[in-house]
């Protein structure tokens, strides 16, 4: 299936295919619609998988659903696919949204440009023809003049190296390389390592089954709860009725989802009325918490007022005192990491059946046979369950070998971290464009929001190239140091990098460099940015 294209024939520039697109989550299945059914060109898209839906396909945990509101996690290039999707809940399942993505690979016909099972272990581009040659782990070679990696930002798995891993007698999971066939843990011992977005998702669902869940923090995390619900029939009611105003709101302010950030302070309201804001929020649910005050991740004082009102919530939920200070006893200011929401994540606690291991006083040494040894005690285990998170942003594009101009490998480009322009182009990698990689806003906004704009930026730059006969378009050297200072301007005027321990830093990855990865300038702006680059002729980008 990773023939050329059928009745395309070679195309004129001598390549298998006019573009090769790695990934087929939300943003490689776009993008091959927009370049094929739109543009028309020929185009191959190589997926691992065994099925479409990226993240929505690997991450099968129980408890697995978004944080993004269901009316905003979807694609708004097609009204017509809009007016014949309905969600059911106000945040949908994993089952729920894999379904979704199917249904947009059936009706767009997106499969039979797809070729599934198809690792990407390398891709070179061959200067004098032009092309990028791309070869998969079983060693095809296939090549186009355009390579896009739509590789997504959390989808190479971080398995932590704990010694004796290979030696557990029982069984082991990471939450992103889920089995599709599931996983029972009823009656047993089950570990769990990791209390981000995933593990606070997972605990609450694994200890209605498990025999006893043992979680192991290393670092405690604010939540608020989701508050999920069946979709009334008047809210999905209201919500096609306003689809063209929602749409506004997502892409035109600075995190892409359906709400916008209040303008005021938490610093110009009274005690009293801040505490009435914060309750109202907190009842409201979900990552529009975040949204109460515009300060909350510029100004510490500010963000202090959130960040201990949601400590006091952890301390009031949580029954045991001891089990209460260890989960609230939180080292970074609120969102400064991806702020999680949750389905009964502290009220777990309050379960016999769960034990919280604070890794901070005593941390894990070691994987015995057995289970887990930290320095203190050693947990008898049958299951451990990783939700340990992602090698972030570089990780899926590091992990092919990918090689530009002059056979210069992108591990060596990026050995201090990464270094591009608009997220977009790599200097010395021509025509390779990056979806929604480093220095672009992908994980600090609603992504599909991300993905749509990303998509429509590349396919409009192929398209104008194509009608001027332009062949070759790479990012100038000096645009990409602009961009990195701009990148790391735009996250230092935020209290983002406050947060050690953060994945956008890198942090969770040893040996990873320590660099701010997303854009944190705001989406809107971000796109006005990328508007402006596209009218002046790609300012800031070599093209032939
Ligand atoms: P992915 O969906 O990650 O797809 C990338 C695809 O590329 C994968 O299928 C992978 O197999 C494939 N691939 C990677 N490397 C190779 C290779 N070398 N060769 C071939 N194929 C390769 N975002 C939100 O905005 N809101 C949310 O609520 C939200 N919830 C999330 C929940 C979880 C559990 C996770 C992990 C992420 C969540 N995200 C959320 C982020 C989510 O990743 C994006 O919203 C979106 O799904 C990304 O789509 P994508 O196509 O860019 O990448
Ligand atoms: O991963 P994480 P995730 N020993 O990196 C711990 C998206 N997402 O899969 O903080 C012990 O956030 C680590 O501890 P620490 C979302 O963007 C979205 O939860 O490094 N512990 C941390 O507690 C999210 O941010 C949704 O000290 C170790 C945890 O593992 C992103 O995906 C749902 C360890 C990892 O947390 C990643 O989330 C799920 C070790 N060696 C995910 N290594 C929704 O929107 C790591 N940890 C619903």
């Amino acid at each position: 299936h990773i023939a050329p294209g059928s009745g395309a024939g070679t195309p004129a520039h001598g390549g298998d295919f006019d573009a090769i697109v790695v990934g087929a989550g939300f943003s490689g299945m776009y993008l091959l619609h927009r370049l094929r059914d739109q543009l028309g060109l020929s185009v191959r898209v190589l997926e691992a998988a065994d099925g479409v839906g990226g993240t929505w396909h690997w991450n099968r945990y129980p408890g697995a659903r978004c944080d993004s509101e269901s009316h905003s996690y979807c694609y708004y290039f097609s009204k017509d696919l809009l007016e014949e999707w309905e969600w059911s809940e106000r945040y949908p399942t994993q089952p729920e949204i894999l379904r979704y993505l199917n249904h947009v690979a059936d009706r767009f016909d997106l499969r039979r440009d797809i070729a599934l099972n198809t690792r990407v272990g390398s891709a070179r581009f061959d200067e004098a023809a032009n092309l990028w040659q791309v070869t998969t782990a079983e060693g095809r070679t296939l090549s186009a003049p355009f390579l896009v990696t739509a590789v997504g930002c959390l989808s190479a798995a971080n398995v932590p190296k704990i010694p004796g891993l290979e030696d557990f007698a029982g069984q082991w999971y990471h939450t992103g390389e889920w089995p599709q066939e599931g996983v029972d843990f009823t009656g047993k011992r089950v570990g769990q390592i990791g209390t981000g977005s995933t593990g606070i998702q997972a605990v609450p669902v694994i200890a209605e089954t498990a025999g006893h869940l043992w979680v192991f923090q290393r670092t405690a995390n604010y939540s608020v709860p989701a508050h999920n619900a069946p979709l009334s029939p008047e809210t999905k009611r209201w919500i096609r009725e306003h689809r063209d105003e929602i749409h506004r709101v997502m892409t035109s302010n600075t995190n892409g989802h359906p709400f916008n950030i209040e303008d005021r302070s938490a610093l110009e309201v009274s005690e009293e009325e801040r505490q009435r804001l914060y309750e109202q929020a907190w009842a409201k649910g979900g990552l529009q918490f975040r949204a109460t005050f515009r300060d909350l991740l510029t100004d510490k004082t500010a963000n202090d007022t959130a960040s201990e009102f949601l400590r006091a919530k952890i301390r009031s939920i949580v029954k045991d005192p001891r089990t209460a200070t260890i989960l609230s006893n939180i080292d970074h200011p609120y969102a400064t990491k991806r702020p999680p929401i949750d389905s009964g994540y502290f009220e777990a606690f309050n379960r016999d059946n769960v034990t919280l291991v604070d890794l901070r006083a005593a941390p894990i040494e070691r994987i015995t046979p057995r289970g887990i040894k930290t320095k203190d005690a050693e947990y008898p285990l049958d299951i451990i369950v990783f939700a340990t998170g992602f090698d972030a942003l570089t990780g899926p594009l590091l992990r092919i070998d990918i090689r530009g101009r002059d056979g210069r490998s992108l591990r060596e480009a990026w050995e201090a971290g990464p270094v591009n322009y608009l997220g977009l182009q790599v200097p010395g990698f021509p025509n390779m464009f990056t979806m929604t990689g480093p220095g672009s806003p992908s994980v600090l906004c609603n992504m599909p929001v991300a993905i749509e704009q990303h998509a429509n930026w590349i396919a409009d730059c192929i398209t104008r190239m194509r009608a001027k006969g332009l062949k070759r378009i790479e990012a100038r050297p000096e645009a990409a140091e602009r961009w990195v200072r701009d990148v790391n301007a735009a996250a230092e005027s935020t209290l983002l990098p406050e947060a050690g321990s953060s994945w956008y830093l890198g942090a969770n990855v040893p040996g990873k460099p320590r660099v701010f990865m997303p854009y944190a300038g705001g989406m809107a702006h971000y796109r006005a940015i990328c508007d402006e680059v596209a009218r002046k002729d790609y300012e800031g980008f070599a093209v032939s």
